[in-house]
């Protein structure tokens, strides 16, 4: 495979013909480079394509059956991928046609530009630490995708083997605290393990993006913004400000009533982790009286969960998805007892960067999954409209990533709004819903108290790791700093100076430096809602349905069928008029901060800036 992909390579960039086109005049000059690039991209399509497929393949075995020999597969892909994409030659080529930039036509640009940003994750021009590099992050996923979680052992044979949904669950519903600690303790035994694997990671991965000019590997992934990182810190930091009034408030009722729940006379003035309703505290379900999200969908198959997110988008004028979305996704969880391991995490993938879209979730019946399976068909739903002929491969990815992630987000938010919920039945007729606890419910477990974990503690963090090469006899210290400062939480008891608990959040392994696209996700949601519901729909943004409206359906197409071909901040302005602003999203919360006001009354609710 590598020695015809060599072969291919050094033939093709010998018909390109190097730079050699500076004999000829100005307006030949500037055909010239376009001409150049062109031929430059009609060599690197295919075999991006192609190479891409299998890379995409192989991971996608190694992520839903995983064993030593598909981590192999998944490694002996990842590098021949590499050895293609970060080709010096396509590094040389790509930066010297791209010094005569106002020569070229703004997608030859993007083109191009991307070409650069696959090739920094991997460049030849080191080759061995670039492959040092994909074989550490193919053991990294393996250690953290076959890790067998457990809640009881014997001496050291584990005698209740669980899955992480098993945890979850735990923490969803159980009302005994020893119960709970032991579940959010045995979530966190992943950390230990994966710790060298960071460490060695944290170094690799700073290398490849110094390789290529960056400052450092945070820097690198950033730039999908066209940002710096004291840009996007800015930016982040200003999500936090902003939201920190209602979090306060958020914070000193979960408090309180987590206090009352668990008989504990003086709230403590940070929540034990333990105590809430998700490993991380990125979100707090379950805390609203009267407020029972995962009662709409019990009894129900984990199957129609995904039919019944498939129908909001055809609701919309979406086509269903392919038949191959249902034969090829690995969409439940393993059936207990099964030797097979496969990656926890929901994600989607778009394998052949054409109709070959999968999804690998742990699909149940509770409301968790509702959502996931939503903001998953969000990706699928992405993919599929960039696969247009109008949109070349290299730029068959989200306008940014935070664009990518935000579509499934806001039909998220959309499917979770009374009058649809109605519509589909899960709210029975006479059943009355109190709009005030059905939006507190939405703060705790929406934006309001995600953003403090999603733009403070993982992107701080991620920040520290790789921008000021965090020592790794810090990483427990700092994460939990972090948590106390952003978020107002602490661990059930001291945790282990050399232990991990970054770790146990799959993206700091997996999907490195780029949390703060969920973040900036959270606030374009609310952006395009707003806009659907007020100026499209003419409806109320806190009950507002999409489904039967291909109107709607048409306004998302125009946002993910150019893929990136647009620059970001330009689609935002012209599909809403507005720039980056989390003035929509507080709008939408803006009724609650009277509320827990009073809710709050009579309460020590102080909690410092971070
Ligand atoms: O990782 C995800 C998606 C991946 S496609 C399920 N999310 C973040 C997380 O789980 O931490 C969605 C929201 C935040
Ligand atoms: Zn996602």
């Amino acid at each position: 495979m590598r020695r015809s992909l060599a072969t291919l390579l050094t033939l093709a960039l010998a018909a390109c013909g190097g730079s050699s086109t500076h004999s000829a005049d100005a307006r030949d000059a500037q055909t010239s480079f376009e001409r150049e690039a062109t031929q430059l991209l009609a060599f690197y399509d295919p075999i991006y394509v192609s190479l891409v497929t299998e890379s995409s393949r192989a991971s996608w075995l190694a992520s839903t059956d995983v064993s030593e020999e598909h981590t192999g597969e998944r490694t002996g892909a990842a590098t021949a991928f590499s050895a293609f994409a970060g080709n010096a030659l396509f590094i040389t080529q790509a930066r010297a046609l791209l010094t005569h930039a106002p020569e070229l036509t703004d997608l030859t640009k993007r083109q191009l530009r991307q070409m650069l940003a696959l090739a920094a994750d991997a460049p030849q021009t080191n080759a061995d630490l670039a492959r040092r590099r994909v074989a550490a992050e193919s053991r990294q996923s393996e250690l953290l995708d076959g890790f067998q979680f457990c809640l009881a052992r014997t001496g050291t044979t584990c005698t209740q083997p669980v899955i992480t949904n098993d945890l979850d669950r735990i923490l969803d519903e159980s009302r005994v605290l020893a119960d709970r600690e032991r579940a959010w303790n045995a979530s966190k035994e992943v950390g230990a393990p994966l710790r060298p694997g960071l460490i060695e990671l944290q170094g690799l991965r700073n290398g490849v993006a110094r390789e290529m000019g960056y400052d450092d590997f945070f820097q690198f992934q950033v730039s999908n913004y066209g940002m710096s990182t004291p840009e996007m810190m800015a930016l982040l930091d200003r999500l936090v400000r902003e939201t920190r009034p209602l979090y306060e408030q958020l914070h000193c009722y979960a408090r309180y009533e987590l206090a009352h729940r668990y008989g504990v006379a003086q709230p403590p003035a940070l929540i034990p982790a333990h105590w809430l309703g998700n490993r991380w505290g990125q979100e707090w379900p379950g805390m609203v009286d009267g407020v029972d999200m995962d009662a709409l969908v019990r009894g129900k198959s984990p199957e129609w969960i995904v039919q019944t997110a498939e129908r909001f988008y055809t609701g919309m004028g979406f086509s269903a998805l392919p038949p191959s979305f249902w034969t090829a996704s690995d969409l439940y969880p393993v059936a207990a007892g099964s030797p097979r391991h496969k990656n926890a995490h929901a994600s989607a993938w778009h394998i052949d960067l054409n109709q070959d879209v999968r999804s690998l979730m742990s699909v149940e019946a509770n409301w968790d999954w509702f959502t996931t399976t939503h903001h998953e068909l969000g990706h699928i739903y992405y993919f599929l409209s960039y696969s247009n002929d109008s949109v070349p491969p290299l730029l068959r990815e989200g306008a940014n990533r935070a664009y990518h992630e935000g579509m499934g987000d806001l039909i998220s938010l959309a499917s979770s709004q009374e009058p649809y919920l109605r519509s589909i039945g899960l709210i029975p007729e006479g059943q009355v819903v109190d709009q005030q606890r059905a939006l507190l419910d939405s703060a705790l477990t929406g934006p309001i108290v995600f953003l403090p974990f999603a733009a403070g503690t993982m992107s701080q963090f991620e920040k520290a790791l790789y921008t000021d090469e965090l020592p790794a006899d810090q990483l427990n210290t700092k994460w939990w700093d972090l948590v106390a400062r952003y978020q107002g939480i602490a661990p059930p008891s001291p945790r282990p100076a050399d232990g991990c608990d970054a770790c146990t959040k799959t993206h700091i392994n997996d999907d490195p430096g780029q949390y703060y696209d969920y973040a900036i996700a959270s606030v374009l949601v609310y952006q395009f809602h707003e806009h659907i519901c007020r100026d499209i729909l003419h409806q109320d943004p806190h009950a507002c349905n999409y489904v039967g409206h291909p109107e709607v359906g048409e306004f998302l197409r125009s946002i993910m069928a150019p893929g990136m071909t647009r620059d970001w901040r330009e689609v935002l302005r012209e599909t809403t008029g507005s720039d980056l602003s989390a003035e929509p999203m507080l709008r939408y919360y803006e009724p609650l901060m009277a509320y827990l006001q009073t809710q709050n009354a009579g309460r020590q609710c102080a909690l410092p800036a971070p």
